[in-house]
């Protein structure tokens, strides 16, 4: 084993040095930081290990060294469509506790939301009302979630101890404890057939891109406990066509959202979205990285790597997640 001191260059940009320097100055004894505005040309070129976010392709050519590329995330789209990654460096992606119960939260919150006619009780307050309209028990609603990775899997364990019924849909097969599990293109529509509030926590791939089309929320069920169909998502916004659920928003083919994500981020200021019924909009911000954890898990995967241990949670470049 080397003694030489290897770097991880930091290339986050919008965040501050301040943000990652101190973390590594702690967690990284045995190695040393570099954060991407202040690297000299030669320091970029002799980087072990970069940790990135969205990067500029002229980063990625000058990355020939590393040994491995961090995702500050859990996706990867804002890597895949690169024909420039540095060959042989695997794409490590995030995964983390702190950020999968963010989005776990979200998740609940918003299905919550809706379940609990949150709008209306917000109307009725404006206007005065007291008003008790009909509210299904989360028994009676079941939530089809597409995605049962990471993510998907805490979210529904957090669904059902709230007591929806739960079915979900992945590539492949799974078995899950109290879910109804659908995998692939050919059980999609079954999948979608007895789906009352959707929640996607899919990874933007070729295979996921405009899924979600005014076609699919068709299929919903919208005659079950709720009176409606719903859709969430927290994953990517480019795995469904935004003007198709504002068209379904307004014509009543959904009767609510919850959207973190869109096609366009940040989403235009005249986007019709902003003003589509029932719907609630957050600015990609259901769950994130705290850098501090990013830098811990960075650094047991350098570590993991000396040992001659595999790195988890690599990403296949063919799937694109
Ligand atoms: P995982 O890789 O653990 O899970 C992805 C899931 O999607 C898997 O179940 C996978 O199926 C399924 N999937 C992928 N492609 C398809 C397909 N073509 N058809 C059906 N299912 C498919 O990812 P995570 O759960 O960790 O994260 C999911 C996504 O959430 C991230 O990629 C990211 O884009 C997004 N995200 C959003 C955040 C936000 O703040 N809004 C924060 C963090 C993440 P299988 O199990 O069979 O492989
Ligand atoms: C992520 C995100 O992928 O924050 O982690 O979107």
């Amino acid at each position: 084993m080397s003694d030489r001191r290897e770097t991880v260059l930091v290339a986050v940009g919008g965040d501050s040095p301040d943000q990652w320097l101190p973390e590594f100055a702690q967690a990284f004894p045995e190695g040393d930081a570099v954060w991407l505005p202040d690297a000299a040309p030669e320091q970029i070129a002799a980087a072990d290990w970069a940790i990135v976010w969205s990067p500029e392709a002229s980063l990625l050519d000058r990355l020939k060294g590393v040994r491995a590329l961090f995702s500050l995330g859990a996706g990867v789209d804002h890597l895949m469509g690169a024909k420039n990654l540095p060959e042989g460096a695997p794409i490590v992606r995030y995964v983390g506790r702190d950020l999968t119960h963010r989005m776990s939260e979200w998740v609940v919150l918003q299905c919550l939301l809706h379940l609990r006619l949150f709008r209306t009780y917000e109307r009725q307050q404006s206007a005065r009302q007291w008003l008790r309209p009909h509210q299904p028990g989360a028994e009676e609603v079941t939530v089809g979630l597409m995605g049962l990775g990471v993510l998907g899997q805490d979210a529904a364990k957090k669904l059902a101890t709230i007591g929806f019924r739960l079915r979900g849909w992945s590539r492949t097969e799974k078995a899950l404890d109290g879910v109804d599990c659908f995998h692939g293109p050919e059980q999609y529509d079954a999948f979608l057939a007895e789906t009352d509030i959707l929640v996607s926590l899919l990874p933007h791939t070729p295979a996921t891109e405009r899924l979600v089309t005014l076609d699919v929320l068709k299929r919903l069920r919208r005659d079950g406990a709720l009176g409606g169909a719903f859709y969430v998502n927290g994953g990517r916004g480019k795995t469904q066509i935004d003007a198709d659920i504002d068209m379904a928003l307004r014509n009543g083919l959904l009767a609510g959202a919850s959207l973190d994500v869109f096609e366009t981020e940040p989403l235009p200021r005249d986007h019709p979205l902003w003003t589509a019924p029932n719907v609630f909009i957050t600015p990609h911000a259901a769950a994130w990285s705290p850098r501090s954890d990013v830098v811990r898990y960075v650094v047991r995967q350098i570590r993991r790597h000396r040992l001659g241990e595999p790195f988890e949670n690599v990403v296949d470049p063919v799937l694109g997640y």
